[in-house]
């Protein structure tokens, strides 16, 4: 086996730079490019995260798959970008250590790019920590001499063996705001949440661990979370799917988001040099 870790820096798709991280239990890929982690897969598995073979690779735009950081704010804001601006500009790789378990964590910093003129004075770091599982933590420091009202989401795409024959646990009981009914105010009622169309759910007040349950991969994906209130559930299925140049007609197929954060009515609220931290980790088990 392995003994230790290797980083290659190198040039992804659009040109792009990319780090390719290799352990003795996984491999991963990220692009400073919003620090984006567009692969990971555990020695002797299927690749964990879907990325589209459509995506752009360019600044200013998002990559599509993957675990782009949704930051400052989740979803549409009028005259600006989709999903705030942190995904659509390149960080600074820091550090790079190794852990006791040959695990390898990459710290990253944003520079604060043009758009967020205007927007209380921020710092912001994200870890990546890839080895038997994956997990990411982003951190944000309120700088200014105000409060930074801000939403914060690792909006993970999944791969999976067949949409029809995936489950999703975790979120029963929890309230939901649903975006195909209009933003309709829902309770979960199922335990497992299954897949027949367009589904676009943000649940809220749950910090609960979820579960994908992929029947076809034989495989459940356990997606823990900490300081993290809400959590996104989304396919586009087919009308949706057709309208993303970036995203192929049938891509909808093999792929799920279950996303950790805090959106919505559960934006969070940073008193002047208060510090926010949203983890997410991931990991696969038979089933
Ligand atoms: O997280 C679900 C969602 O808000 C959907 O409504 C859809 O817009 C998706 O994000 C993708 O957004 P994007 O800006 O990456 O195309």
């Amino acid at each position: 086996m392995e003994k230790s870790g290797l980083i290659i820096f190198s040039k992804g798709n659009g040109g792009l730079p990319l780090l390719k991280v290799h352990t003795p239990m996984s491999d991963a890929e990220i692009y400073l490019h919003g620090a984006h982690v567009t692969h990971f897969q555990r020695k002797g598995e299927e690749p964990l995260l879907f990325l589209s073979g459509s995506s752009r690779f360019e600044e200013g735009q998002p990559i599509r798959g993957g675990i782009p950081i949704i930051f400052p704010w989740f979803g549409p804001r009028e005259g600006k970008l989709m999903h705030g601006f942190a995904r659509n500009h390149p960080w600074e790789l820091k550090e790079i250590d190794t852990n006791p378990d040959q695990s390898i964590t990459l710290a990253f910093e944003f520079p604060l790019p043009a758009e967020a003129t205007g927007f209380p004075k921020f710092s912001a770091k994200y870890f990546v920590t890839v080895g038997e599982s994956l997990t990411l933590q982003l951190q944000i420091v309120n700088e200014s001499l105000e409060n930074l009202t801000l939403e914060d989401c690792l909006h993970t795409y999944f791969t999976v063996g067949e949409i029809s024959a995936v489950t999703v646990s975790g979120l029963k009981g929890a309230d939901y705001l649903d975006k195909v009914e209009g933003l309709a105010r829902k309770k979960e009622t199922a335990e497992q949440i299954s897949f027949s169309g367009e589904t676009d759910r943000a649940y809220l007040g749950t910090t609960a661990t979820t579960e994908i349950h992929d029947a076809k991969l034989r495989r459940r994906i356990i997606i823990e979370k900490e300081g993290s209130r809400s959590t996104v559930v989304w396919n586009p299925w087919i009308a949706k799917a057709k309208l993303m140049p970036d995203f192929g007609d049938e891509e909808y197929l093999r792929m799920v988001c279950v996303e950790a954060g805090n959106v919505l009515e559960n934006r969070r609220v940073l008193a002047p040099g208060n510090v926010s931290s949203l983890k997410m980790r991931l990991s696969t088990a038979g089933i």
